[in-house]
Formats: C-alpha cells, sequence, structure tokens
C-alpha cells in the first residue's frame, strides 16, 4: 500500500491491521509544530479506520524522537500542544506501541511513556534531560515515570537527566522488550493488544517505596544541583505523584515547566546546548579533509601526557609514549595503565577494553619509534628551548605529514613552529589537567598551520570526546588570558579593600565551585610567579601592579601543595590566615590606600564585567572565533557556572 502524508514529516504505513507511524524530522526528530500536527493526523486517520486494530509509532534515521523542538521555545505557541498529544496516545481506544529505534529523549520519551507498549531497539536510548535545559518535562514525564518505575528510579533519571540504555530499559520496566530491530517486536505486541484491557501508564498507582531510598536518591540529587532550580522542582513533582492525581501532578508539571522555560537559567542552558553545538565549526575548514591519524606519539608521560595517552588508548588510537630514559618510560607506562585501571574500578571502563588499551601502547626511551606517528604531541616542561630542541629533533625523525602539537599553556607557538623545518603542521593542542577527564581542549591554529593540519587536529579532539575550542595565538589563548584580567579584577578588589575569602565566597554564591583566590592556591602560585618575573621588563610602568600574591610567594606560601597561599591549610581545611590579612594591608599601606567596602554583588559584576572586557577584546583580534566558544571555555576549563550561560552570555542579557 501506498504511503500516508500526515503532514511533511509523519507519514503512515498499513501493514496488514496495523498502522505503522514514522516521524522523519532530521536531524533528531523534534517534535516540530508539523510532527505534532502529524501525529494528530494520524491518530485521526487511526480512530476512523475500522479496519486498523492498532498503531506503531517509530522514528525514521538513527533516532526516535530527540524531544520537543527546542528553537520553537520563545516563539508563541502553536497547536496541537505536545501535552495535547500525549493524552490523546494514552487514552486511546486502539492500543499504541513505540518501537523505539534510538534515542527518546524529553518529549520523545514522554510519548513512549503515554504508549501502551515500549520496544528498545538494540540503538534505542531513553531519557529525560531536560534539567540540563533548566527545565522539568512539560509534557507528563515527572507523572507517568515514576508510575511505571518508581519514584527513587524517577527522582535519579529526571534529576540527572541521564540517558538509560536498553538492559536498563528492560530492568527498569521502562520498555516491555528488545529486539535488534524494535519493529519486528513491536507488530506482534500490538496485535496481541488489540481488544484487550490497555495499561495504561498515567491510569497506574505510583508503586510503593521506601522513604529511605526516595530520600538517598532525592539527596544525591540535591547535592549536585549547585544552585540550579530546575532539579529540585523536578524531584518535587516527582514526589508529589505519589499522592497526587494525574490531572493535578499534570497541571503542577505545565506550570512549573513554562515558569522554569522563561527563566534566566534556561535561557542560558539553552544557550550552552546550541553553542556546544557550533563549537569547532570552522567556516574555512570547509571542504577540507583532515589529516588521517590513527597513531599519537606522546612526549613527555607526565600527569599530562599521561592524561592524554589515556584519553587517547581509550578511544581507540595507538599510543607510543617517549620519556628520556628507560626508568622514565616504565613509570610513565606504570601511570597510563594506573589511570586505565582506576576506569576499571569505578566502572567507567570495562577490562576488556583496558587490556585492549594496553595492547595499543608502548612506552619508551626511544625518540625515533616516534616515526610511525600520524601526531606528536609534546607535554614536557612548558619552557621555550625544551619545547623548540624537541620539535627540531622531531624533524628529523617523523614523516613529513605527521602533525606536530604543543600543548603549551603559555608560551608562542609560532615562536615554536618558525624554529622547525616544516611550520605549516605545527598546531596548539592546549589539553586541562587531568587531560582524560577535562573536556576542554583549546585546538590553536598557529600563523602557519595548514588548513588540513587544523582540521586533523580538530578531528582528533572530537574523537576524544572533547569539546574543542579552535583559537588563534595569544598570551594564554583564550581561557588563561580571560582567567588573567579575572584574577587582576580580583587583586585590585582586595587592594582597595575587599578580603580574598569575601571575593571568593561571592564567586561560590554566584555558582563558581571555588573562588579565585582558592582555585589560585589549588593550582599553585609558582607558575604565574615565574610568568610575572619574566615579563616584569616588559611591563608598562605606569600599569597598576598588585604586589601581594609575589609577596606570598616570596614567603614559600605556593599553595595548597605548600600548605599555605592565600589561605591556611594546616589543619586539612581553607581556612583565613591573619599573616595574609596583614600582608595586605600593609600594601595597602604603601600605597596610602584607604580600604572602603565591597558589597558580593560589586565584586560579582565587576569580575563578569572583566571576564566580559576581555573575551570582546579577543573577538576583537579574532582570537576567538565566536563569544559563545568563549563562554564555552570558562564554563568547560575554569568553573564558570553552566547555568549562567558564560560570561559574554551573562554580559548580553
Ligand atoms: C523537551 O522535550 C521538553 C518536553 O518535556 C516538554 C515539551 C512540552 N530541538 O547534538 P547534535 C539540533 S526539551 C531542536 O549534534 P547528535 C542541534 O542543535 C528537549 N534542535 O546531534 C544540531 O543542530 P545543528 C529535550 C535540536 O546526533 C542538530 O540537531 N531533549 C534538538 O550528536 C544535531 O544535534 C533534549 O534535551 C532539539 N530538541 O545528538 C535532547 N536537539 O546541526 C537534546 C538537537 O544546526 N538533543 N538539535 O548544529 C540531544 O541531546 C542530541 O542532539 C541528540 C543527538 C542526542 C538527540
Amino acid at each position: 500500500m501506498d504511503a500516508l502524508a500526515f503532514s511533511t514529516s509523519v507519514s503512515g504505513k498499513i501493514e496488514d491491521d496495523v498502522l505503522l507511524v514514522s516521524i522523519d524530522n532530521p536531524p533528531v526528530n523534534a517534535l516540530s509544530a508539523h510532527v505534532r500536527q502529524g501525529l494528530t493526523e494520524a491518530l485521526d486517520h487511526a480512530a476512523t479506520l475500522e479496519a486498523i486494530t492498532g498503531v506503531v509509532i517509530t522514528g525514521a534515521g538513527r533516532i526516535f524522537i530527540g524531544g520537543a523542538d527546542i528553537t520553537e521555545f520563545g516563539k508563541p505557541p502553536v497547536e496541537p500542544s505536545l501535552p495535547e498529544i500525549i493524552e490523546r496516545i494514552e487514552n486511546f481506544a486502539k492500543p499504541v506501541v513505540a518501537a523505539v529505534n534510538g534515542a527518546a529523549l524529553g518529549g520523545g520519551c514522554e510519548i513512549a511513556l503515554a504508549c501502551h507498549g515500549r520496544i528498545a531497539g538494540e540503538k534505542a536510548g531513553f531519557g529525560l534531560p531536560e534539567v540540563k535545559l533548566g527545565i522539568v518535562p512539560g509534557a507528563g514525564g515527572t507523572q507517568r515515570l515514576p508510575r511505571l518505575i518508581g519514584l527513587p528510579q524517577a527522582i535519579d533519571l529526571i534529576g540527572s537527566g541521564r540517558t538509560v540504555k536498553p538492559a536498563e530499559a528492560l530492568e527498569l520496566g521502562l520498555a516491555d522488550d528488545m529486539a535488534a530491530d524494535p519493529l519486528d517486536a513491536a507488530l506482534p505486541l500490538v496485535r496481541t493488544m488489540a481488544g484487550q484491557p490497555l495499561r495504561r501508564t498515567g491510569m497506574l498507582p505510583v508503586p510503593v517505596a521506601e522513604q529511605a531510598a526516595v530520600d538517598t536518591a532525592t539527596r544525591k540529587i540535591l547535592s549536585k544541583a549547585r544552585g540550579q532550580a530546575a532539579p529540585a522542582e523536578a524531584v518535587r513533582l516527582i514526589t508529589a505523584a505519589a499522592h497526587n492525581n494525574l490531572e493535578t501532578g499534570l497541571t503542577d508539571e505545565r506550570a512549573t515547566f513554562l515558569r522554569l522555560r522563561d527563566s534566566e537559567e534556561s535561557a542560558a542552558l539553552r544557550h550552552v546546548f546550541f553553542a556546544e553545538r557550533s563549537a569547532g565549526k570552522v567556516e574555512k575548514l570547509d571542504g577540507v579533509t583532515p589529516r588521517k591519524i590513527e597513531t599519537v606519539g606522546i612526549v613527555g608521560t607526565g600527569l599530562m601526557g599521561a592524561g592524554i595517552a589515556v584519553a587517547a588508548l581509550t578511544t581507540g588510537y595507538r599510543v607510543i609514549g617517549v620519556e628520556q630514559t628507560n626508568e622514565a618510560a616504565e613509570q610513565g607506562r606504570e601511570r597510563i595503565a594506573g589511570i586505565l585501571e582506576k576506569s576499571v574500578q569505578s566502572k567507567r571502563l570495562a577490562p576488556a577494553m583496558r587490556d585492549d588499551c594496553l595492547a595499543r601502547l608502548t612506552v619508551t626511551a626511544d625518540t625515533s619509534e616516534l616515526a610511525a606517528a600520524d601526531l606528536v604531541i609534546e607535554a614536557v616542561f612548558d619552557d621555550l628551548d625544551v619545547k623548540t630542541g624537541l620539535f627540531q629533533k622531531l624533524d628529523g625523525i617523523v614523516r613529513k605529514d605527521a602533525i606536530l602539537a604543543t600543548n603549551t599553556s603559555y608560551l608562542d607557538p609560532d615562536l615554536i613552529a618558525a624554529r622547525t623545518a616544516r611550520p605549516e603542521r605545527v598546531v596548539g593542542l592546549h589539553f586541562f589537567s587531568p587531560a582524560h577527564i577535562m573536556r576542554l581542549v583549546e585546538v590553536v591554529d598557529c600563523k602557519a598551520t595548514e588548513p588540513q593540519v587544523l582540521a586533523g587536529a580538530l578531528a582528533f579532539a572530537k574523537r576524544l570526546g572533547k569539546l574543542p575550542i579552535v583559537c588563534g595565538v595569544t598570551e594564554g589563548f583564550i581561557g588563561n588570558r580571560i582567567f588573567s584580567a579575572y584574577r587582576r579584577e580580583a587583586e585590585f578588589m582586595v587592594e582597595d579593600g575587599a578580603a580574598p575569602e569575601q571575593v571568593d565566597a561571592a564567586l561560590e554564591a554566584y555558582g563558581f565551585p571555588m573562588g579565585i583566590f582558592a582555585v589560585n592556591d589549588m593550582a599553585g602560585l609558582e607558575i604565574a610567579w615565574a610568568r610575572r618575573k619574566r615579563q616584569a621588563a616588559s611591563r608598562d610602568p605606569d600599569a597598576r601592579y598588585i604586589e601581594t600574591a609575589d609577596r606570598l610567594c616570596e614567603a614559600g606560601r605556593l599553595g595548597r601543595k605548600a600548605g599555605r597561599g592565600w589561605y591556611d591549610y594546616s589543619s586539612g581545611e581553607r581556612a583565613v590566615d591573619p599573616q595574609v590579612t596583614a600582608l595586605i594591608e600593609a600594601a595597602r599601606a604603601a600605597k596610602n590606600i584607604v580600604p572602603r567596602a565591597f558589597t558580593d554583588e560589586e565584586i560579582v559584576t565587576r569580575l563578569l564585567k572583566a571576564m566580559a572586557d576581555e573575551g570582546a577584546a579577543l573577538l576583537a583580534e579574532g582570537i576567538a572565533i565566536r563569544s559563545s566558544d568563549i563562554d564555552l571555555v570558562m564554563i568547560n576549563g575554569y568553573g564558570f557556572p553552566a547555568h549562567k550561560g558564560g560570561p559574554m552570555f551573562s554580559a548580553s542579557r
């Protein structure tokens, strides 16, 4: 029989007595207005045609339904609404089964929940990730999921926004069955349901759960919420499902969804969502074929090099680690194996995958083995002579088409490149520590970098599962340059009268996991000290300079590792140190500064402005491609709270 077109994106096919409805709205089958209209038409068709005894809903391509169309948020509503369709599915007189071929997320999962049966294909995924967008499910998810799988499980799933795979979905009772091709199981299932009483999720009682289990699940979610509203609202709605009837629960859910959808928090998180999708897109690379990378050389297997090695091994690369001596090579190998082992213990890596990773790893003191590498990343001491010396040596070892990447944080990669035989193959790959965990990688497009080389480095970072941000050459690239401006402003305020602990508390109340002075102590003060000493001769003598950090370093207060820095850590906790207070007061007195009071609001406003101003300069200089890239760098590398959208987003509001 010919295909039926219910709308531009929803089609139907009659399979004997079953209407098979397919949603085809690339790229993710989002529930745009035409999909909702098509689904309504399809249900009308199935309701009126007597020969149809049941309906199966599936998605075309690799996704079932990616959720509500986020691009419609903030636009005038278009009928029919998703809750209306979902209610209609649940109350439909004929059985409706979801053949979940791929990700069923947000509104997509809510459609599946309202169906009378759910079959998970092998690529299926079920999730309600709304909290990640600063909202709660708005089409019944908080009311139907607990009815189907229980309160603690629903709190975990909705509160975390995580996606479950078919086996777990089956175990939870979220899916009724699994099949390689979900249609193969959905069609017979819907036929067996015809004429039988249907299991309507919204009519089920919420299974009785132990209060302790509900409390534990709630605590786990709230402890990670860091000042965001959505997770707590989601928990409240789910918990209320146990004593509310469906209608009351749905009304409360809808009102909460609409309120949160229009909040700053949701606008910020949606900005971050779309920013991540734009990141790494570089116009000048359109149509450029990336250099192929399969074997990665890593020179230096300290903390950074070992982290990069683990990231590469776990994503399928062959890795050749290089050290200066056999003994150091053995230690490097042990360090890498140790990180892999920890991942096995924490169940993030299967034991078989660890063995596979180790089989692809060589660590050697023989640099000539790098002849086999497609890409060599240096993770050696951050010194210009050390790095240039290494790259010059590599010129005589690696293939002509191999890429050389520097992981420098502060040196000028153009200088390193200029001293090599082929500057066009040099690129920056600035990882953040620990490199196997931190998502951010600044991919530095140097003056001479060839497009194929940049595209190769970018593709490599993406395959590592990282969030690559392309940037030009400048001292500290995007992140450390903004961090320096932010730090300078914080130090100005301290010299003018704020206490470091007040600055930190204001930042932490804003949503940073740690204030800037505590972060400096954690990272260690010596690297920035060395840089200030290097720059002393070229510093503008008229520019304001704060000596306090130098005085701390001179007194051996190099941060947390030393037990003292901006704070005292001798008790194991960070504590205000009267010696630091005295040092700050002496610095003020030396400059005749009369300290004044700062409000927390002024502190945060000035720090945000310092970041945004530096970001604007980076854009003007062409160092950053787009302002949302700057937001992502600060969120993923420097603890800027995602639910505030980043410094550029926040400055634009
Ligand atoms: C919701 O459902 C609310 C309901 O409870 C209540 C409603 C009343 N809408 O990520 P990708 C775009 S809230 C519009 O690279 P992947 C994306 O911007 C929603 N557009 O693909 C990108 O565009 P471009 C709950 C969307 O294969 C392109 O699709 N759902 C949406 O790596 C490809 O995206 C979610 O939060 C959307 N919903 O991953 C799920 N989703 O090509 C959000 C994506 O122009 N989506 N786009 O850059 C995802 O997690 C991933 O996109 C997904 C596919 C896993 C589906």
